[in-house]
């Protein structure tokens, strides 16, 4: 079998963004990964593209229009007037979510990047699509949470939904990936596994025995753990058994993998004890089903090993070997003192997960007792909904996609364009 055709989202504004000098969500880092994947000449292995901003009209596809037009119209200049809704929406100084001088584009551009990710895959153009500016799992229908404010996993999933009957959604942040749990909590069209830190850590919720609910009983999957876990016990005790098992029961026609690497060692919020090569094993794993998956960022705050470690999963996926010298690039400083790649394990952190055999046959136990991969039947696959600002107006035509709903379909639907600058 050849390498994966994969393809690449990438947007030059988007690491611009700052939410603020005490936050500990940088942007930024989005600009170190990208310079190293640069660097280490994997654009050359891959299609490059620059992402569309999504549109209102798309971001209400998951959250409410009240919401989309709140954070459409705020800005730190009239916060004030938009007092009273600040609380509602979760959003402002007082919270995790503050309200930055462009956040409206921000959220456009990485929610964009994993729509574009999801209709080339739907479409068959790549089998691997990769956004490392997505993965914001933490988003609400009307409301932020986490640093995270549009859910573009949830939006990209709907996606995945008009063309594939099932759709697995693995999440290896440290933290819970509540929201898109929450979305799809009562069908059994998607599954979502997520393995995080339990206990006395945001967002709280994750815990083993929060299932599903009607429908999607048996369809959530929570592997709550401690601090200090390594790459042996993570991927032996825990991930690769426990994934197995949804590929043989689940059997998925696509895969979002959200790939946070605040789980990574050293961490400025996490508490686990993963290397890079840890992290990318669980990578490696999913890619190596064959099943068309989209991968994802998400959150990460010691900013260097967050791009080391997106830059390596690149590696990993395209199947192109890299060196662990860092070549030099625009931020080689920022790699001080060993230049090099590769993260190791830190030999002073206690490994507090004392039960993940119980934890894994309690999973096994969930998985096993689901009747087989649902099936749906599946009516003509409605057009991939993209529209750009502009489009929002007048420009579409009424269209009557799945279940029913209306929907407004571009009259000249157009993809992300190909990605031919340096920065
Ligand atoms: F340390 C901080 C400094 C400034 C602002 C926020 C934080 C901070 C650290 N940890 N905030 C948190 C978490 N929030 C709380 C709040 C206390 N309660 C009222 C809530 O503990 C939020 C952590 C968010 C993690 C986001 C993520 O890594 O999962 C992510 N995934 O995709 C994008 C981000
Ligand atoms: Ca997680």
């Amino acid at each position: 079998m050849g390498k994966d055709r994969v393809s690449y989202f990438y947007h030059p504004t988007t690491p611009l963004h700052y939410y603020g000098p005490s936050h500990p969500m940088k942007p930024h880092r989005l600009k170190l990964a990208h310079h190293l994947i640069l660097a280490y000449k994997l654009y050359t292995k891959m299609e490059c593209y620059r992402c569309h901003p999504a549109s209102a009209a798309e971001m209400a596809q998951f959250h409410s229009d009240e919401y989309v037009q709140f954070l459409s119209k705020i800005t730190p200049d009239n916060l004030r007037t938009y007092s009273g809704v600040l609380q509602k929406f979760n959003a402002g100084d007082t919270t995790d979510c503050p309200v930055f001088d462009g956040l409206y584009d921000f959220v456009q551009l990485y929610t964009g990047a994993s729509l574009d990710g999801a209709i080339q895959l739907n479409q068959q153009q790549a089998d691997i699509c990769i956004n490392w500016s997505g993965g914001l799992h933490h988003a609400k229908k009307s409301e932020a949470s986490g640093f995270c404010y549009i859910n573009d996993i949830v939006l990209a999933i709907l996606e995945l939904l008009k063309v594939h009957a099932r759709v697995l959604y693995v999440d290896i942040d440290v933290h819970h990936g509540d929201g898109v749990e929450e979305a799809f909590y009562t069908t059994d069209r998607v599954m979502t596994l997520s393995l995080h830190k339990y206990g006395d850590f945001f967002p709280g919720t994750g815990h083993i025995q929060d299932v599903g609910a009607k429908d999607g009983v048996g369809y959530s999957v929570n592997a709550p753990l401690q601090a200090g876990i390594t790459d042996d016990t993570y991927l032996n005790d825990l991930f690769i058994p426990v994934f197995d098992k949804i590929m043989e029961v689940f059997q998925p026609g696509a895969i979002v993998l959200q790939c946070g690497a605040d789980s990574l060692t050293g961490d400025r919020l996490g508490c686990f004890n993963l290397t890079t090569r840890g992290h990318a094993s669980a990578v490696k794993h999913v890619k190596g089903y064959g099943v068309p998956t989209l991968v994802l960022g998400g959150g990460g705050y010691t900013i260097r090993n967050v791009a080391r470690c997106w830059a390596y999963e690149t590696s990993v996926l395209l199947e192109e070997p890299i060196e662990n010298n860092i070549p030099f690039n625009d931020y080689y400083e920022y790699y001080a003192p060993d230049f090099e790649l590769h993260l190791k394990p830190d030999p002073s952190m206690a490994n507090a997960n004392d039960n993940l055999t119980s934890i894994r046959t309690e999973l096994l136990q969930q998985l096993q007792d689901l009747q087989g991969a649902p099936s749906v039947q599946m009516q003509q696959v409605p057009p991939a909904f993209r529209t750009t600002a502009a489009d929002d107006n007048d420009d579409m035509d009424e269209d009557e996609g799945a279940k029913g709903l209306s929907r407004k379909r571009m009259k000249k639907p157009h993809s992300a364009e190909l990605y031919d600058e340096v920065d």
